[in-house]
């Protein structure tokens, strides 16, 4: 068993003293101001995808893999990888901002709209909120109206290539217009609830709506 005292307290501290990365590559700032207003406040741009997590990071193969959306919707359902595989393929790029004090723009994910695949499991008119779930027991909230946003993906590739175990292959969430914490990797479940309930970090007070460009790292950041 990870010393989960010992992650959370390094984590935290991570997030709040700034960055002190292991060896990112730094992009050289430029003067675009397209780059500058896409950088958060707080944010440092990197080039070499940074991973981040609890430490477990489960081996879960395509063959295994499902997604089950459940809780407060009429039709709930299971999607293995080829039901996934047959639903409309995209492509989105968005950038990608980790509380930790790092961005990577032009993030180029590949997948299935989230909000297609919540139309197929029917919500129920008073679900409010959500709960993703990843494979290692992590969860993360967000309200369900987040999740019908065009940039909102179940995604099974990035960069070019499929995902890969540590950045939550072979399927992950990304939810661009928030901090990266709120994209669960390893993704297993979508639980539909009325009220909002918090997640893994939401708890361990974490901001609970994580806007990047609001820097809303901790509850305390109002
Ligand atoms: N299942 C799961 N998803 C997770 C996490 C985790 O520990 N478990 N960490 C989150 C955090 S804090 C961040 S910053 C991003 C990091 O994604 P990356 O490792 O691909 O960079 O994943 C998020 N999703
Ligand atoms: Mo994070």
């Amino acid at each position: 068993m990870p010393d989960w005292k010992k992650l959370i307290a390094a984590k935290t501290a991570l997030a709040k003293q700034g960055a002190k990365l292991r060896s990112p590559r730094l992009v050289k700032k430029t003067d675009k101001n397209s780059i500058q207003s896409r950088t958060p406040p707080g944010q440092t741009l990197v080039k070499n995808f940074p991973v981040l997590d609890m430490g477990i990071q489960p081996n879960i193969t395509p063959e295994d893999w499902t997604l089950t959306v459940f809780g407060m919707v009429d039709n709930e359902l299971t999607l293995d990888w080829a039901a996934l595989m047959d639903m409309p393929q995209i492509e989105r790029v968005s950038d990608f901002h980790c509380v930790t004090r790092w961005s990577q723009l032009d993030m180029d994910w590949h997948g299935v709209l989230v909000s297609e695949i919540l139309a197929l499991a029917h919500p129920q008119s008073d679900a409010h909120y959500v709960t993703i779930h990843g494979y290692d027991g992590y969860t993360t909230n967000l309200p369900l109206s987040a999740l019908m946003d065009d940039d909102v993906l179940v995604a099974h590739q990035v960069l070019g290539k499929p995902l890969t175990r540590e950045h939550g292959g072979p399927v992950r969430m990304v939810v661009p217009k928030r901090y990266a914490w709120k994209g669960a990797k390893w993704l297993k479940g979508i639980e539909l609830h009325r009220y909002d309930r918090p997640g893994f970090w939401e708890v361990r007070g974490y901001h609970n709506e994580a806007f990047p460009f609001e820097e809303q790292r901790f509850t305390d950041d109002e």
